[in-house]
C-alpha cells in the first residue's frame, strides 16, 4: 500500500497592521529560517512554499476615518482580500494550506478563502484570545481581536457595513466553530459567546479535563466523525507566556507545549485538515534567547502537525489509531 503523501502550500502572510506592535510581519521569515520545510521534505512530505501574499500593491498608509477607534480598516479589508484569494488558489492545487502570520486579523481571508472552497468548513481556533469583538464592541479597534467574528455567519448582525469587506460572504456556522485555550475574554466577547453558541473551552477546561478529552469533544462538535474539512487557527499566544515570549500579548496560565502539540498531533490524527494558520509570532519582541524558543517552538508544532512519517500516515487511517 503507497502511504498517501501529505501535500502542503506554505504562504508567508507578512501583514502587521490587525494589531499595533511592529514586527509581527516578521514573523513568517523567523518561522522558514528554522527549516521546517527541509525536515518536512527530508521525511518525505510534500511540500511547496508560495513565498508571501503580495502586498506591494496596497498603500502603506491609509488615513482612518477620523471619528472611529478602528484601526487601519481600509488596509486589513484589502489584504485580508488578498489574503483570501491566496488562500483558495493553494487549496484548489490540492495542497494543505499553511499561513504563517502575520498577526491573527489574516484569518479574516485565510477562512473565506477556506470556505469558498471547502463547504461545511469547520474551524478549530486555539488562542488564549476570542478574537470575537466587533467593530461596534472592540474598545482597542484592533482588528486581530475581531477575526472570529467576521466568518462566523450568526455574528453579521453585529458588524455593520464596513467600507472594503463587501468582498466577504462569511460561511462558517457558530455550532462548527471551536475555541480551545482562552484565559483573555472581553466580556461582550463573552455575550457573543454564549449567544452564537460558540463551543469555547478556556484552560480551565483544559486543566479539569485534559487537552485529550477536550480535543475529543470539541472536535466531536465541530466535525463529527472527522467528516467536515478542518482549518486550525493557531494563536502561538495558546501556549503558556513561559513557552513563548516573542508573541504581542503574552497571557500567563495556558498550555504547555506538549499540550499544544498534542493539538496539532490530534488534529492530523483526524485527517481532515485543509488549512491552518500560525500566527502572532513576533520575532522584534524579547530576548535573542526568547525569539530562539518561539522559533523552536513553532517549529515543533509544525513538524508535530505534518510529520513525522510513517507514523503520521498511519494515523490518517482512523480505524488503526487506537492500534497507535
Ligand atoms: C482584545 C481586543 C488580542 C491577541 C490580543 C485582545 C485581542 N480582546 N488578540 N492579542 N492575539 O483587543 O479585542
Ligand atoms: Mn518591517
Ligand atoms: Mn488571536
Ligand atoms: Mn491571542
Amino acid at each position: 500500500r503507497p502511504s498517501p503523501t501529505v501535500k502542503v502550500g506554505v504562504q508567508s502572510v507578512p501583514f502587521a497592521k490587525g494589531q499595533p506592535k511592529p514586527g509581527v510581519d516578521h514573523g513568517p521569515e523567523l518561522i522558514k529560517n528554522t527549516g521546517f520545510i527541509t525536515q518536512l521534505q527530508e521525511i518525505g512530505a510534500d511540500v511547496k512554499d508560495y513565498g508571501a501574499v503580495d502586498f506591494s500593491r496596497l498603500p502603506s498608509h491609509v488615513e482612518d476615518n477620523g471619528s472611529s477607534i478602528l484601526k487601519h480598516t481600509g488596509l486589513v479589508a484589502s489584504a485580508n482580500k488578498l489574503i483570501s484569494d491566496a488562500t483558495s488558489k493553494i487549496l484548489r492545487d490540492g495542497r494543505i494550506c499553511l499561513n504563517l502570520g502575520g498577526d491573527h486579523s489574516i484569518g479574516i481571508g485565510t477562512i473565506h478563502g477556506a470556505s469558498e472552497v471547502y463547504e461545511d468548513l469547520a474551524v478549530l481556533w486555539v488562542d488564549a484570545h476570542a478574537d470575537i469583538n466587533t467593530p461596534y464592541s472592540s474598545w482597542s479597534g484592533n482588528y486581530h481581536g475581531m477575526a472570529a467574528s467576521f466568518n462566523i455567519e450568526e455574528m453579521q448582525p453585529y458588524l455593520g457595513k464596513l467600507d472594503g469587506f463587501s468582498w466577504m460572504k462569511p460561511k462558517i456556522k457558530a455550532k462548527n466553530l471551536a475555541f480551545i485555550g482562552l484565559r483573555d475574554v472581553d466580556d461582550l466577547e463573552r455575550r457573543a459567546i454564549e449567544m452564537t453558541g460558540i463551543h469555547a473551552f478556556s484552560t480551565k477546561e483544559v486543566s479539569n479535563l485534559g487537552i485529550e478529552k477536550v480535543l475529543e469533544i470539541a472536535l466531536e462538535l465541530i466535525c463529527p466523525g472527522g467528516k467536515r474539512p478542518l482549518h486550525l487557527s493557531f494563536d502561538i499566544d495558546a501556549l503558556d507566556d513561559l513557552e513563548v515570549k516573542s508573541t504581542g500579548t503574552p497571557v500567563p496560565g495556558g498550555l504547555t507545549l506538549r499540550e499544544g502539540l498534542t493539538v496539532v498531533e490530534k488534529v492530523r490524527q483526524m485527517g481532515n485538515l485543509v488549512s491552518m494558520d500560525l500566527v502572532e509570532v513576533n520575532p522584534w519582541i524579547g530576548t535573542q534567547e526568547d525569539v530562539k524558543r518561539t522559533a523552536n517552538v513553532s517549529k515543533q508544532l509544525l513538524l508535530n502537525t505534518f510529520g513525522p512519517y510513517p507514523t503520521a500516515t498511519m494515523a490518517y487511517r482512523r480505524s488503526s489509531c487506537s492500534q497507535l
